[in-house]
Formats: structure tokens, C-alpha cells, sequence
């Protein structure tokens, strides 16, 4: 059987530069190898406040996305994680085997919870089971996702070990798949805070629908370090993520990037930089905008791989509901 690879995105916010670079582009390759299923992983966003007048809208954005970098609705299941339930019935079961300490030590948790803890909903505590769930039930070997995305693929791992040793073999032990370079963008007004959908800095992200003139002015009025040289390294943490930035659409490494913009001031780097960074988008947003077009054509899209989706789904709930003694599946 062709192994497989399952990755999702939350509909937050328009997706931006750090989701593209450190798991979009990532995932359009796997589709020439591997079984490949990505979804808009909708229940995830309601574990914080979220505008259901907007949800509907965000899904669609979504896709239209992952479509517009290059995933293939002919070669990949491209779904919404609430049009196959099998997602939360397997979470709940999961949730009963996952321990509160492991989940109490999930740092987006106490990130996001930022010391709120008491009053968050209980959902943001147990969204990284729903993720095992999400995983788990398409037996995938492979999850390609960015840095921040590490510790929960670990608690998978260990849910799915834990569930194998109690119940017998059921699911595949999935693997993170994480790029070398670009795995974790920062925002642009802050070298220390990760570039995020949810940012309520405006110049903090790039994201894929920005034109040429505001992904230029975001890039002018991007934070530098001290000093004039462009050149990467622990003290130069804004610079680092820019010529990551550079060096992913360019294709030179950092060192040649060095060379290229040795005696250059930080003002010509940026001028490139917005160069390579609105000629990379350009496709994208292209291709986006003429998808949002026709939103009856995405959700069409997103049904077809919601069926294919459940097929899939519903097979391992089968096996789980045996193993943990709940009999046979209604319906199976
Ligand atoms: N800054 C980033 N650099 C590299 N990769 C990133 N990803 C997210 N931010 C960066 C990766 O993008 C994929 C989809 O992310 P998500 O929709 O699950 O959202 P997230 O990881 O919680 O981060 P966001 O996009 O910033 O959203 P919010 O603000 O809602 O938290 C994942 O593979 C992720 O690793």
C-alpha cells in the first residue's frame, strides 16, 4: 500500500508567508510519492473566540490556498475536518486514553492560554488529541508541518503507542516531517514572535493575497538588527529571518545571500527582497483570487474529498470500536 501523509490548516485567518514556506510548498512534492490528505481543520478554530458570520468564509479561503500553491484536488483528499465526524468521535475516545499531564505541558497551550488558564475553554486544552485523532485515523506515516507543530506530533506518537499496546496493533506510529529551512517564519516587526494568522499587527505578516505594493511596504517597515552588514547569525535574529525569507524564493544559500549583498545597506536588501518575495507570490495570489471566484466550484471540491475522506475515516473506526470493545460499528 502507498504510504500516506495527512497535514491540516486551521481557517483563523488568510494564510500567510510561514505557512506557505514551512508546510504548503512542502506539501505539493509529497503528492508525487505518498497518498496525500489535507484538511481545513475546522473544529480546531472553535478552541478560541471565532466569528461564525466569517467560519464559513475562512474554510473556503482555505482551500482556495492550498489549491493555489499547487495541491492537486485530482491527487490529494482536500477536505473540511467537520464533514467527517469520525474525527471527533475517534478524539473523545483518545481523549479517554491521554493523560493531563502530558496535555498540560503542550507549550501552544500555555501560549495561548497566556495565563488564562482557568477561564480558557477546555477545547484548547484537548485540541492536540483531536490532531492524534486527525492523524491517526488515516494511518498516515507522515505529517508535514512547521516547528511549532513538534510537540504535538510527539503526543500522537505516544497516543498511538499507548492505544497499540492496549488494544493491539491498530494505528501507524506517524512521523513529523519538518523542513530544514523555513520551518518556523518570524513575524516581521519582531524576530522573537513566530508570523501567525491570528497577529493583530497588520505588519507582521506577509499573507499570500497581498499585492506587490503592501508585500514592498511590509518588507520596508520590517524590523532590522544593529548594525548595517546583511549577514545571518544569533545575534542578528531579524536578518536571519529574512534571508531565510530570501533564500527559500531565490534558491541561493544564506553564505552566497551574504556574499551577494556584502557592502549593500540594509535598505538595497530589502528592495530585493520584496523583488523575490512579489515575483514567488505572484502565481499564488493569481490562482487565488481567480478559485475565490467560484466558491460553488470549492465547495464542490471539498465535498468530493469529504467522501473520499470518510471512506477512509470510517475503516479505522471500525477496528477501533472493535479493539476498545464497543462491537460492531451502526451501519458497518
Ligand atoms: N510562522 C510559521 N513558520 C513556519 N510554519 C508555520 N506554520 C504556522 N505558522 C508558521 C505552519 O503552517 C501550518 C498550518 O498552520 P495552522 O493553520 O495549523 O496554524 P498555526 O500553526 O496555529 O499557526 P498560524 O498560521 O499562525 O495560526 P494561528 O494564529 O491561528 O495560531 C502548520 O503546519 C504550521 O506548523
Amino acid at each position: 500500500m502507498q504510504k500516506r501523509v495527512f497535514s491540516g490548516v486551521q481557517p483563523t485567518g488568510t494564510p500567510h508567508l510561514g505557512n506557505y514556506l514551512g508546510a504548503f510548498r512542502n506539501w505539493v512534492p509529497l503528492q508525487e510519492e505518498y497518498e496525500t490528505f489535507y484538511c481545513i481543520v475546522d473544529l480546531h478554530t472553535l478552541t478560541l473566540p471565532w466569528d461564525p458570520a466569517a467560519l464559513n468564509q475562512r474554510i473556503v479561503e482555505g482551500a482556495a490556498a492550498l489549491f493555489a500553491v499547487g495541491v492537486d484536488p485530482s491527487r490529494s483528499v482536500v477536505f473540511r475536518q467537520s464533514h467527517a465526524p469520525q474525527h471527533a468521535e475517534l478524539a473523545w475516545i483518545l481523549t479517554c486514553i491521554g493523560r493531563m499531564g502530558e496535555l498540560r505541558r503542550m507549550i501552544q497551550f500555555k501560549e495561548k492560554s497566556k495565563g488564562a488558564a482557568e477561564s480558557i475553554g477546555a477545547g484548547l486544552f484537548t485540541y492536540p488529541v483531536l490532531q492524534a485523532a486527525d492523524v491517526l485515523l488515516y494511518q498516515a506515516h507522515g505529517v508535514p508541518v512547521g516547528e511549532d507543530q513538534r510537540q504535538h506530533i510527539e503526543l500522537m506518537r505516544d497516543l498511538a503507542i499507548r492505544f497499540n499496546s492496549a488494544f493491539g496493533e491498530t494505528f501507524v506510529v506517524p512521523e513529523a516531517y519538518i523542513p530544514k529551512a523555513g520551518a518556523r517564519i518570524m513575524a516581521l516587526d519582531d524576530p522573537t514572535d513566530k508570523m501567525s494568522k491570528s497577529s493583530v499587527r497588520p505588519n507582521s505578516v506577509i499573507n499570500l493575497t497581498d499585492d506587490a505594493a503592501l508585500v514592498a511596504k511590509k518588507i520596508k517597515s520590517a524590523v532590522t538588527d544593529s548594525g548595517s552588514e546583511v549577514v545571518a547569525g544569533p545575534e542578528k535574529p531579524a536578518l536571519t529571518n529574512l534571508l531565510t525569507i530570501f533564500s527559500l524564493f531565490d534558491g541561493a544559500t544564506i553564505p552566497q545571500l551574504e556574499e551577494r549583498f556584502a557592502g549593500s545597506g540594509y535598505g538595497d536588501f530589502k528592495t530585493a527582497l520584496a523583488e523575490v518575495v512579489v515575483e514567488g507570490l505572484r502565481p499564488i495570489r493569481e490562482r487565488y483570487l481567480e478559485l475565490m471566484g467560484d466558491p460553488g466550484e470549492l465547495n464542490r471540491l471539498l465535498s468530493e474529498g469529504a467522501a473520499a475522506a470518510v471512506k477512509v475515516a470510517e475503516g479505522t473506526m471500525v477496528t477501533v470500536w472493535e479493539r476498545v470493545g464497543l462491537g460492531a460499528r451502526p451501519g458497518a
